[in-house]
Formats: structure tokens, C-alpha cells, sequence
């Protein structure tokens, strides 16, 4: 063994009370190029999937029934992403880390106590926490990669500033497509062992451009300026809220974490299928990640931390500032009542609070636990499981992770409430183009489910 591997091997071992099983054994590489640490572990994980196909190719690992059928696939066990499991009791672990542990482990910015999400990205691409450099490196990668071509600037200030955010920045994702080098590789017949390379060079590409699109985006909506230039010595965060107009070093904080907690919640969200469903048709990066856009623009997904602002500022609109409980339960069951869904609640997988709600809950309470609508959001904390669980419906009565977002963002002035799900949009890039690089790794085929027509699933069930 090395030294340098001995070395990384005890540091390790003193903090395996802390790392989870799978990773107390592994190795990191102290190279500060992705790419090539990347390379190396590659092979070995797709000997790991040959082997594991060889021997379990036919193992069973669950039943389908009609009601998963007709009821969104819930609990169907379909899919393979190794950067995120999602546990209904625990909430998600990015590589088998956890938020808290992720908070703790991951380098920071200087200055800061939030993770970088450069590590998070590092950390889901490879399973490794990177050290600073390896940090620093990816920063400085994303950075050379910022620049927009001309027409997707010229595309995008001649949206009307009121188009969606969401449909302005799935349509200029769309656009950047011209710069894809998977598509050029493809075509000019690249082998295909060589897919995750050209996946992961778009894939860097896309992701270092993002905060450039999505605040011009912004800047579209509100006053029409034009981003400042990409700070080289600054980090992605830091960029991102400088380029919108935000310099509070408080609100750079919370981005860190923002675009962290966003990345990634295993596969089989809509952003995430999407994304791999498009991608496995050998869609490049950009236009399967804009489907996956298009599909977090939904309001039963990353929307829903537009809505819940919308309906909160309704509810203060209909009630006024101080609101007893009982006011409060009532405005709550006439969102039921009139067939609406609580925004912010419930979850497809999730059966307790959202650890993402609870670290920006945490935030809220270290940097504005007086702001009134930071208390307003607790008293509905406090008011809504008890209603959703009286009515009997909502698997999850729970908060979710938009149940939250918005009223940190209002607080630092950041007051658009439709812009929130392109900031979503800008952090879930992390998560699933790092799966789709993996995807391409793995070589996994087109995506092709059987479906089935009523008449022919009642023959096959033998229902009369
Ligand atoms: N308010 C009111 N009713 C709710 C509810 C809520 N927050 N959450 C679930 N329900 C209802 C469903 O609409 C459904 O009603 P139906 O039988 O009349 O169709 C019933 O409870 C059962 O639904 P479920 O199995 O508990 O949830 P699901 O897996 O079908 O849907 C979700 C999950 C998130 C779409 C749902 O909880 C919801 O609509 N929540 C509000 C929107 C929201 O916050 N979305 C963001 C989720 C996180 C994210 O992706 N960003």
C-alpha cells in the first residue's frame, strides 16, 4: 500500500463512525481531475455489474401488481442510479451520505459553512468525498466552461419577460444542444465505450453554463440588465448570485446549500426519469436534461415551491399578519375542500419530514428566525400533518422540500416566486447528469417498458 493510500486508509478508519459501511474500505485518489479519477473507477464498476448480471440475471426482485400500474409505478423496483437512494423513513443519501453528514463532510466555501455543491457533484459522480483541491479544480473547470454562445443570449433576451422562467430556460437548454459534443461525436461515429466521455465533457459543459442562462433568465424578468461577467477566482454559488444581482455573503450561504440539497433524489422522480428516459434513446445531454426541466415544471414536482408561496401570500392576503391556529385550519381545509392539494406536502416516497426541509429549517432559525413568514411557515409545520392525516388521504402528511425554499429567498429579496424552480432546475443538473454519464458508463440500452390495454390486463389477470 502507499503511503498516500495508508495515510487516506487511517483517515478513514478514525472517521468510520461517521462514513457509512460501504465506504469505510474505499480508496480516494488525491488527483484533482474528475475526468481521469472517473476513468479509473469505471471499469471495476462495470466488472461489478457483469458479475452481478452473470450470477442474479434472472434473481426476482419484486412483483407488479394492477394497482402499480394504474397508480404511477409507485413502488415498482425499475430502475438502477447509483448517485442517490431515497429512504421513505430517513430521506435521501447522496453516494450513502446524508444531508447532515454531507454538511459536515464536504469542503466548504471560504469563509462558509455550507458545502460547495462542486463537492456534492464530485461526491455523486465518484462516491468519494474530494478534498478542497479536488474542489477548487472542479470550480475552476466550471468556470472556463461558463461562457454562452451568442445565439443563446440573442434567444434569450428575445423572450418576453413573460414566458415561464421554466419554459425560457428549457428552451435555451434545448438550444445549447448545438454545442454538444456527444451529438457531433455520434455522428462523426464515435465507439461507443467512448459515450460516458462525451456525456461527462457536455455534461461539465452544461452544468458550468447554467447560472450564466439562468440569470440572465432572471435579469429578463426583473430589471432586463445584463449579468455581470464570471468572477474566476469565486465559486459556482458565488457566481450564480453575483451574476442575479445578490452580493449578501448570508444569501451565497444559502445558495451553497440550496443547490446542494436540490441535486439529486434518486431515479425515479419526474426530473431524474426524464432526464435518463430521454438520455437512453442517446439523446444528448442538453436536450435530455431539458426534458427532465420540463418535467420538474410541473406542479406536483419542483413547482411546487412557486406554489407554495403563491398560496401562502394568498393565505396572508385572506387572513392579514398575526393568524390564530384555528384560522389557519380552516383556510387549510378550504384547500382541500375546493380539491387542492397543500402545496409543499406529501411525497411519492417520503413518509416523514423532508430532511432537505429540515436543513433549511435549521438556516431559516441560525439567520432569520424572526422574519414573519419563516414563523408563518413554522405555525403551518405545526397545523398541516394533523389535517392531512384527519383527512385521510395523503400517504405523507409531512413537508417536502419546497415547503421551505421560497421563504429564505424572500427574505434575501430574491421575491420572484415563479423564477424558484429554474434555481431548482439549476442544482438538480448535478444529480442527474452525473447519473446519466453513469448510465452511459453501463451502457444501458434504450428504455422500453411493456404496456398494456385495459382489455388486454384484464386478460392477463384473468378478470371477467
Ligand atoms: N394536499 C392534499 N392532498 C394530498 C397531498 C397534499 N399535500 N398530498 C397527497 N394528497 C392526496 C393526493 O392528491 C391523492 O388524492 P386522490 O386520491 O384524490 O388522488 C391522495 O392524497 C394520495 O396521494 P399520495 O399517494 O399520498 O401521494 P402521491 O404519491 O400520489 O403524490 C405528491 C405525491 C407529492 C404529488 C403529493 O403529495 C402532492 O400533490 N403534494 C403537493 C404538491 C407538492 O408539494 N409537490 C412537491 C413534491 C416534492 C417535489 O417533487 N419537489
Amino acid at each position: 500500500m502507499s503511503v498516500i493510500r495508508k495515510v487516506a486508509f487511517q483517515i478513514l478508519l478514525q472517521n468510520k463512525n461517521i462514513l457509512p459501511a460501504a465506504f469505510c474500505t474505499r480508496n480516494s485518489s488525491t488527483s484533482t481531475d474528475l475526468k481521469s479519477v472517473l476513468a479509473e473507477k469505471i471499469p471495476e464498476k462495470q466488472k461489478e455489474v457483469v458479475e452481478l448480471r452473470k450470477q442474479h440475471g434472472n434473481t426476482k426482485v419484486g412483483d407488479v401488481t394492477v394497482d402499480m400500474m394504474y397508480g404511477g409505478m409507485r413502488g415498482i423496483k425499475g430502475l438502477v442510479t447509483e448517485t442517490s437512494v431515497l429512504d421513505p423513513e430517513e430521506g435521501i443519501r447522496f453516494r450513502g451520505y446524508s444531508i447532515p453528514e454531507c454538511q459536515k463532510l464536504l469542503p466548504k466555501g471560504k469563509g462558509g459553512t455550507e458545502p460547495l455543491p462542486e463537492g456534492l457533484f464530485w461526491l455523486l459522480l465518484t462516491g468519494d468525498i474530494p478534498s478542497q483541491a479536488q474542489v477548487d479544480a472542479v470550480t475552476q473547470e466550471w468556470n472556463s466552461r461558463a461562457a454562452l454562445p451568442n445565439h443563446v443570449i440573442t434567444l434569450l433576451s428575445n423572450f418576453p419577460s413573460n414566458l415561464h422562467p421554466m419554459s425560457q430556460f428549457s428552451s435555451a437548454i434545448t438550444a445549447l444542444n448545438l454545442e454538444s459534443k456527444f451529438a457531433k461525436g455520434y455522428h462523426d461515429g464515435i465507439n461507443k465505450n467512448l459515450f460516458w466521455e462525451y456525456t461527462y465533457e457536455d455534461s461539465m459543459d452544461l452544468i458550468a453554463k447554467l447560472p450564466t442562462l439562468a440569470a440572465i433568465i432572471y435579469r429578463n424578468i426583473t430589471d432586463g440588465g445584463t449579468p455581470c461577467p464570471i468572477d474566476t477566482a469565486k465559486d459556482w454559488s458565488w457566481n450564480y448570485a453575483s451574476m442575479m444581482g445578490f452580493d449578501n455573503a448570508e444569501f451565497v450561504e444559502l445558495m451553497r446549500l440550496y443547490l446542494t440539497i436540490h441535486s439529486d433524489h434518486e431515479g425515479g422522480n419526474v426530473s431524474a426519469h426524464a432526464t435518463h428516459l430521454v438520455g437512453s434513446a442517446l439523446s444528448d445531454p442538453y436536450l435530455s436534461f431539458a426534458a427532465g426541466m420540463n418535467g420538474l415544471a410541473g406542479p406536483l414536482h419542483g413547482l411546487a415551491n412557486q406554489e407554495v408561496l403563491t398560496w401562502l401570500t394568498k393565505l396572508q392576503k385572506s387572513l392579514g399578519g398575526e393568524v390564530s391556529d384555528d384560522k389557519l385550519r380552516d383556510f387549510i381545509w378550504n384547500t382541500l375542500k375546493s380539491g387542492q392539494v397543500v402545496p409543499g406536502y406529501g411525497h411519492a416516497v417520503l413518509r416523514k419530514t423532508d430532511p432537505r426541509y429540515t436543513c433549511q429549517r435549521e438556516f431559516a432559525l441560525k439567520h432569520l428566525p424572526n422574519d414573519p413568514l419563516f414563523k408563518l411557515v413554522s405555525q403551518v409545520y405545526k397545523v398541516v400533518p394533523d389535517i392531512l392525516i384527519e383527512q385521510g388521504k395523503a400517504k405523507n402528511p409531512w413537508p417536502n422540500v419546497d415547503a421551505h425554499s421560497g421563504v429564505l429567498l424572500q427574505y434575501y429579496g430574491l421575491t420572484e416566486m415563479n423564477y424558484y424552480t429554474v434555481m431548482f432546475g439549476v442544482s438538480r443538473a448535478l444529480g442527474v447528469l452525473a447519473s446519466l454519464v453513469w448510465d452511459r458508463a453501463f451502457g444501458l440500452p434504450l428504455e422500453r417498458p411493456k404496456s398494456f390495454d385495459t382489455p388486454g390486463l384484464k386478460k392477463l389477470v384473468g378478470s371477467k
